[in-house]
């Protein structure tokens, strides 16, 4: 309903690509060894996955957001952690630029980001402001043609593998959300930044996630991002492109997990019989088809409202919040229909279920979710 042939031929060359690519040899080795090979990063961006609505002038494919939903799905059906390299460069490390950044500062950036040669972070959240994003402590001290910055981000995706990262920080502290600012900051050229260890995850493993600590980081007043004071306004606006790429990781995962249980209640017999031909299994396959679909209906929506540039802040989150809960309920079915086989790590649900518990608690957990939706019904 929401797609062309265009957008179908992009969801064919997605599938094709990770099921060719992102065989199960190679997504074991990325949970061994918590890294993910640059060969396939590399074939990812040659594919154009990088930048996928970025403007073609920037090197991107100039596509649209249902192109970017439906690469995601197909990508995060058969690896959630190759679909966070995806989605960053998309959304939460390109976003801000497109948004808000000058010509040069696209130019010098999006470039190198969307061929991968290089790795960009959003760092906004801290250890004392998560779902409070508004809270957050860090400063950026204007001194001549520099600013100084100073605090600590956490749990920022990908900060120990980035170039640069887009540091949220306050320039003044008494003007609350109004207050912060947005900054490019080059992660490994700059004295005073420095990542955490990397943490070790339930889930997603091989993307690396780390605390940025700045301490007295002076970066060029020409790095500010955007307005002083507007920074919050570019998150929130990146957030919104970003729940979307959560809610397609979800249905992707969620379609992947139930694809599997299928499979194993065809295979598996038990009572002379297979199993998915007791209504208990068949029934529970029923119920996860169909909010798996309901869930696909919330992600398509929201793209093609975006596409149609209309307002879409809302329905990022009723699909964010509704096919990452709904993906975490598949995959818990799937794995509970493989029974024991289920638990060990040679059948592919046990990683799905650990991956994608995440998805209902990064880019605004599911609670904050239903306080953007019903702020919006219930606004004065
Ligand atoms: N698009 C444009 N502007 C937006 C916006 C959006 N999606 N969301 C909020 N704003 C604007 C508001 O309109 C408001 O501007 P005005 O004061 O001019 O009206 C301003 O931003 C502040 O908004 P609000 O008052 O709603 O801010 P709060 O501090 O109450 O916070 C929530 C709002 C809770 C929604 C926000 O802090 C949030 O999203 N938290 C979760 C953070 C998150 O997702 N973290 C994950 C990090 S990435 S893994």
């Amino acid at each position: 309903m929401y797609f062309t042939k265009q957008h179908e031929l992009v969801r064919k060359l997605a599938r094709e690509f990770a099921e060719k690519e992102l065989t199960n040899e190679i997504l074991d080795e990325v949970e061994e060894s918590g890294t993910f090979p640059e060969e396939i990063l590399y074939k990812m961006g040659k594919a154009g996955f990088f930048g996928i609505k970025t403007p073609k002038e920037y090197g991107g494919s100039g596509g649209d957001a249902r192109c970017y939903v439906l690469v995601m799905e197909e990508i995060a059906r058969v690896s959630g952690v190759a679909s966070i390299y995806v989605s960053s460069p998309n959304s939460l490390s390109g976003g801000p630029l497109l948004l808000s950044g000058t010509e040069e500062q696209k130019r010098n950036y999006l470039p190198s980001l969307i061929s991968g040669n290089k790795k960009l972070c959003f760092a906004l959240t801290e250890p004392g402001a998560g779902s409070d994003a508004g809270g957050m402590q860090s400063t950026a001290v204007k001194d001549g043609d520099s600013y100084i910055l100073n605090g600590r981000k956490t749990f920022i995706t990908m900060a120990p593998l980035a170039d640069y990262a887009v540091i949220y920080a306050k320039t003044d502290m008494t003007k609350g959300t109004k207050g912060i600012s947005a900054f490019i900051v080059d992660m490994k050229n700059t004295p005073g930044i420095s990542c955490g260890k990397p943490e070790h995850k339930m889930g997603v493993i091989g993307c690396a996630t780390s605390d940025i600590i700045m301490d007295n980081a002076r970066i060029p007043a020409e790095n500010l991002l955007g307005e002083e004071g507007m920074g919050f306004i570019n998150a929130m606006k990146t957030l919104d492109t970003g729940r979307m790429g959560v809610a397609a990781q979800s249905i992707g995962v969620a379609q992947g997990a139930l694809d599997e249980a299928i499979k194993y209640a065809k295979e598996r017999k038990q009572f002379g019989k297979r199993i998915g031909d007791f209504q208990a299994i068949a029934f529970m396959i029923a119920d996860m088809a169909t909010k798996l679909e309901a869930a696909k209906q919330l992600v398509y929506k929201t793209a093609y409202l975006m596409d149609t540039h209309q307002p879409a802040s809302m329905e990022a989150s009723m699909a964010k919040y509704y096919a990452s809960e709904v993906c975490n309920e598949i995959a818990s079915k799937a794995l509970q229909i493989h029974g024991g086989y289920g638990f060990i790590k040679d059948y592919k649900i046990e990683r799905m279920y650990r991956d994608c518990r995440v998805f209902t608690i990064y880019e605004g957990t599911s609670q904050i979710q239903q306080l953007v939706i019903s702020g919006k019904l219930l606004k004065k």
